[in-house]
């Protein structure tokens, strides 16, 4: 008999295994040629928002869908729908955040919208299995809203956006490291209220880059379009390097 018990460390197979998963899934979405992007961030600090806008302006350049996620409700994903893209919405069934796997079971859904969607239309879907380097060459995935589960699980995306609000302060970095390091691209909405709230962009800035010497900060109002140029300079670009 055994006289010590025998520690097994679950969350780090956890991690591992979704890892392996996730890079599987990268290398799926590189064969393809989309280009998969997460959006992370606590609640309301403007994904929707962003998102909606990012698809008017970009919409005419890139094929875009979208995959929401959320614990319950379809709210965002109809939102979506408005800006006349294709979208589905996941339920994480309480989760608080994607993984790998629950992020592909989303992209075949959404492949599988959109094919019958072309059906309807009578358009030929241009891709969907095999060989598909003309996939949807941008799917934005607007993770749940939460700045600690979201970072620690890789959904298989090719870059990850940490998007903070000038309300919810300056300090975000300092709390939340993870979100930050993990990030490609870093959004702080809601410029258009900093004169109401005591958020200094140099501040955050520097507590950002005590996790992440790299990632561009890019300040933006959503509701308004200000600042957001940049974002979609970035965007653009990264598409067509991942693609190329
Ligand atoms: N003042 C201001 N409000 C915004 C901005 N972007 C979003 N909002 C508002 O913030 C709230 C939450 O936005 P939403 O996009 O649903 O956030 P999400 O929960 O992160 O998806 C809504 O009332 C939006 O109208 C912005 O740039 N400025
Ligand atoms: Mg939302």
């Amino acid at each position: 008999m055994a006289t010590q018990p025998r520690v097994i460390e679950v969350k780090q197979n956890v991690l591992a295994a979704n890892d392996r998963a996730a890079d599987e899934l990268r290398a799926d979405l590189k064969r393809r040629g989309s280009f998969l992007l997460n959006l992370m961030s606590s609640p309301g600090s403007g994904k929707t928002t962003t998102l909606g806008r990012t698809i008017d302006a970009l919409k005419d350049t890139l094929d875009i869908a979208v995959m929401e996620a959320d614990i319950d409700s379809d709210v965002d994903a109809r939102a979506m729908l408005e800006h006349g893209i294709c979208a589905v919405q996941l339920h994480t069934g309480g989760m608080c955040h994607l993984d790998a796997q629950m992020t592909r079971q989303g992209l075949e859904a959404l492949r599988e919208t959109i094919r019958e969607e072309s059906t309807m239309r009578g358009a030929d879907f241009r891709a969907v299995d095999g060989d598909a380097s003309d996939d949807v060459e941008l799917i934005f995935l607007e993770n749940v809203g939460n700045l600690v589960c979201p970072a620690e699980f890789d959904t298989g995306a090719c870059a990850n956006v940490a998007s903070v609000s000038v309300p919810g302060g300056d300090d975000k970095p300092l709390k939340y490291p993870l979100m930050f390091q993990v990030a490609d691209v870093i959004l702080v909405n809601k410029i258009d209220v900093l004169p109401y709230f005591d958020f200094s962009l140099e501040t955050f800035e520097e507590y950002v880059r005590m996790r992440n010497p790299n990632a561009p900060v890019i300040p933006i109002c959503a509701k308004t379009g200000e600042g957001m140029d940049a974002w979609y300079d970035w965007l653009v670009e990264h598409v067509k390097e991942w693609r190329s």
